[in-house]
C-alpha cells in the first residue's frame, strides 16, 4: 500500500478531489462507478445535508443495487471499521472498493465533506480503489462579500454557496458595502422581496454545509446613546427570524465616535450575552475593527487594539487583513496580532477584489500565504472582486490552501479552477488571464506578478533581436485570439460576461501590437521596397490603434462602478509601446 499525500502521485480519480485530500491510500485501480447504489445510513441521518447533496448531484439509489453505499459518523456500527482512521473535526474517512463504498464522517459537516470527495472522483464516470483520510487545517474558510462596488446578484449568491461547499469552504459572510441595509441604513429591517431571498441564501447555505454569516455596519452614524445595542439586536432578530444563523458587525472605514475600542467592546459584549448566548443555535460573533491592520494601528490610534482585547469577550473573534490592506499573511503577521487581540485572528484577505483597481480584474492564482500558519489563525476569508465567476479562479486555490496547506501549490490551483469554470476555453482563459493579473500601481503598492515568461523576450525585442520581436507579436496573436475564442465560447457565458470589456480591450492591444512589432521588424531593405507610403499608412494605423486602446478604457461600455478597462500593464503594453516609439523615430 502506498500512503502519500496527494498531489505528489498520479491518482488518476482522487487526484479530481479539489481541496487536496491530505492522506490517499491507493494502487491506481480504476472501474466504472456504478449506475446505482444500496444506501445503508442510521435512520437519523437520512435527512442528512450529505444525503441531499447526493440527492441534487443525481445520485440514483436502489435496494437491488449490487454496490453498497454505507454512510455513516464516528461511533456508528455501519462504519466500524474505519472507526480508527476518521481525523478530527470535519473530517471524514473515505474507503472504495468494486463492492462497496464507505464514508465516515467526523460529524455531519465531515459527512458532507466525505460526499463532495466521492462526487468529485466520479464526475468522469470512473471510481478509484482507495481509502482517504482527511480533514481540513484551517476551522473557517470562505468568503467575505465585503467589497465597494455592485453587490452580488441573488442567483451569484446562490452559485458562489454552492461552489463554496463543493470546495469544501464553510463560511460566506455577507457584508456588501454597497447594501443599504448592511449600512447605510443598517437599522432598517430588509423589504419582503429581499428578506426572502436573504432566507433563501440561508437555507441554501445550510444545504451546502456553509455558515451563512449576516454582517451589520453600524458604525458611521452610532452615538453611543445606549440606542444602538437595542437597534441592532432588533436587526439581528430580524434576520434570525429571515434563517440567519451566524452575525458579524463590521467597524472598518469609519471615523468619528464610532472608532472607538472600549464602546465597541461593550456593544459586542452586550451583543454577545443578550443574544447570540441566548440563542444556542447561532454560531459564535465575528468582529471586524476599525484598526484591521498593523499599517493603521501604527499610524494612528494606537492604544486601540488594547481597548479591544482588555474588553472584548474571549468568544468575540477578530477579524484582520494583516500588515496593509492588501497583504500576504506569514506567521509574523500572526505573531504580531495574535497578542495584541489575545486571540487568533481571523483573516480577512483582501484578494482578488479589486474595489481599488476598479479598471481591471485580477485573474491571476491566489498565492503569498505561507504554509505554516494553520494553527495561528482562527479562520481565514478571502474579499473578492464584484465579479463572482471571475473571483471564483482565486477562490478555488483560496480553498485549496485553507484545506490543506503543505499540498497546496498556487498555479496547479489556478490551471484546475479554469479548467473547471470553462471547460470550453481553459486554455484560452489562461492566457487571457496571464495578462490581468497585476493590480500594481495602487494606492497600497500591492502587487502580483504578471506575464513572467513574457519579461525576457520583452527584454530581447527592445534591444532590437527580430525573434524576440516575432515572439512578442505571436503573443499578441494568440491574445486576440484567445479573446475572441472567449466571446465566442458558451460554457460560462456569465464569466465571459463579466470580463467582455477586458476581452474586448484584448483584442484592440492584440491588434495594436501586431502593428507595433510590424514596424519593429521592418528592415531597410522592406522599407525601401515598399515605399514611405507604406510606413506612412502603417504608422497612421498604429497611431489610431494606440489611440483606440486609450479611447475605450475612457468610453467603453463598462460595468457600474468600473472606471475603465486596463490589462497587460506591467509587461505588454510598455512593451508595446516602446517598441512602436523606436520604430516610429527610425522610420520617420
Ligand atoms: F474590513 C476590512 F478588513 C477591509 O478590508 N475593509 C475594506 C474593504 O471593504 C475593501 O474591499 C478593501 C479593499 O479595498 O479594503 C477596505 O477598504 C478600504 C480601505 C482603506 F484603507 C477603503 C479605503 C481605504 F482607504
Amino acid at each position: 500500500m502506498l500512503l502519500a499525500a496527494a498531489g505528489l502521485a498520479a491518482y488518476p480519480q482522487a487526484n479530481l478531489i479539489a481541496p487536496t485530500p491530505h492522506q490517499i491510500s491507493a494502487e491506481g485501480k480504476t472501474f466504472d462507478a456504478p449506475e446505482s447504489f444500496r444506501l445503508e445510513i442510521p435512520a437519523s441521518l437520512q435527512n442528512s445535508i450529505a444525503v441531499k447533496a447526493l440527492e441534487r448531484d443525481s445520485l440514483k439509489f436502489s435496494k437491488e443495487a449490487p454496490v453498497r453505499l454505507v454512510m455513516g459518523l464516528k461511533g456508528d456500527k455501519n462504519v466500524k471499521k474505519l472507526a480508527g482512521m476518521i481525523p478530527g473535526s470535519e473530517g471524514y474517512c473515505l474507503s472504495i472498493t468494486p463492492r462497496e463504498v464507505t464514508i465516515a464522517g467526523a460529524d455531519e459537516q465531515g459527512l458532507y465533506y466525505g460526499v463532495q470527495s466521492l462526487l468529485a472522483m466520479m464526475a468522469d464516470g470512473l471510481l478509484e480503489e482507495c481509502t482517504i483520510a482527511d480533514s481540513p487545517d484551517v476551522p473557517f474558510r470562505g468568503v467575505v462579500e465585503g467589497f465597494y462596488g455592485t453587490p452580488w446578484s441573488h442567483s451569484e449568491r446562490l452559485s458562489m454557496l454552492e461552489f463554496l461547499g463543493r470546495h469544501k469552504m464553510n463560511s460566506y459572510f455577507y457584508g456588501p458595502k454597497d447594501d443599504p441595509f448592511h449600512r447605510d441604513r443598517w437599522r432598517e429591517p430588509y423589504p419582503e422581496k429581499e428578506g426572502k431571498e436573504i432566507s433563501e441564501l440561508a437555507k441554501a447555505a445550510n444545504d451546502r454545509a456553509v455558515n451563512f454569516y449576516w454582517a451589520i455596519h453600524p458604525g458611521a452614524d452610532i452615538v453611543w446613546d445606549g440606542t444602538e445595542r437595542r437597534e441592532i439586536v432588533d436587526k439581528f432578530r430580524h434576520m434570525y427570524d429571515l434563517g440567519v444563523r451566524a452575525f458579524a458587525v463590521f467597524f472598518d472605514d469609519i471615523s468619528g465616535e464610532g472608532t472607538k475600542a472600549t464602546r465597541q467592546a461593550e456593544l459586542l459584549n452586550y451583543i454577545d450575552s443578550a443574544f447570540i448566548a441566548a440563542n444556542p443555535d447561532v454560531a459564535p460573533l465575528v468582529m471586524c475593527p476599525t484598526v484591521y491592520n498593523e499599517a493603521f494601528q501604527k499610524s494612528y490610534e494606537s492604544d486601540y487594539l488594547d481597548g479591544l482585547r482588555e474588553n472584548l469577550n474571549p468568544g468575540v473573534q477578530v477579524m484582520w487583513t494583516g500588515r496593509n490592506v492588501m497583504a500576504d499573511i506569514d506567521a509574523p503577521t500572526l505573531d504580531w496580532v495574535n497578542p495584541k487581540i489575545g486571540r487568533k485572528a481571523f483573516i480577512w484577505w483582501n484578494f482578488p477584489v479589486s474595489d481599488y483597481v476598479k479598471d481591471k480584474v485580477l485573474l491571476g492564482p491566489a498565492y503569498g500565504n505561507t504554509p505554516d500558519i494553520a494553527d495561528k489563525l482562527a479562520g481565514f476569508v478571502s474579499n473578492p472582486m464584484q465579479y463572482p465567476e471571475a473571483s471564483k479562479i482565486a477562490v478555488y486555490g483560496v480553498g485549496d490552501y485553507l484545506w490543506n496547506m503543505k499540498a497546496y501549490e498556487p498555479v496547479r490551483a489556478w490551471n484546475e479552477a479554469i479548467e473547471l469554470l470553462i471547460p470550453g476555453a481553459a486554455e484560452e482563459m489562461k492566457l487571457f488571464a496571464s495578462f490581468n493579473q497585476n493590480p500594481f500601481p495602487n494606492w497600497q503598492g500591492f502587487s502580483r506578478m504578471e506575464n513572467e515568461e513574457l519579461k525576457p523576450v520583452a527584454e530581447k525585442a527592445l534591444a532590437g533581436d527580430q525573434k524576440a520581436i516575432m515572439s512578442i507579436a505571436e503573443s499578441c496573436g494568440k491574445l486576440k485570439a484567445a479573446a475572441l475564442q472567449l466571446l465566442a465560447d458558451s460554457t460560462n457565458l456569465a464569466l465571459v460576461d463579466e470580463l467582455r470589456p477586458w476581452l474586448e480591450q484584448a483584442i484592440n492591444i492584440g491588434d495594436f501590437g501586431i502593428t507595433a512589432c510590424t514596424l519593429a521588424s521592418t528592415s531597410p531593405q522592406m522599407l525601401q521596397a515598399a515605399g514611405k507610403q507604406y510606413t506612412d499608412q502603417m504608422i497612421k494605423y498604429g497611431d489610431a490603434q494606440r489611440l483606440h486602446i486609450d479611447s475605450y478604457d475612457k468610453h467603453a461600455p463598462l460595468h457600474d462602478f468600473q472606471t475603465g478597462v486596463k490589462l497587460g500593464t506591467t509587461v505588454l503594453l510598455p512593451t508595446l509601446d516602446s517598441l512602436y516609439q523606436n520604430a516610429k523615430a527610425r522610420l520617420k
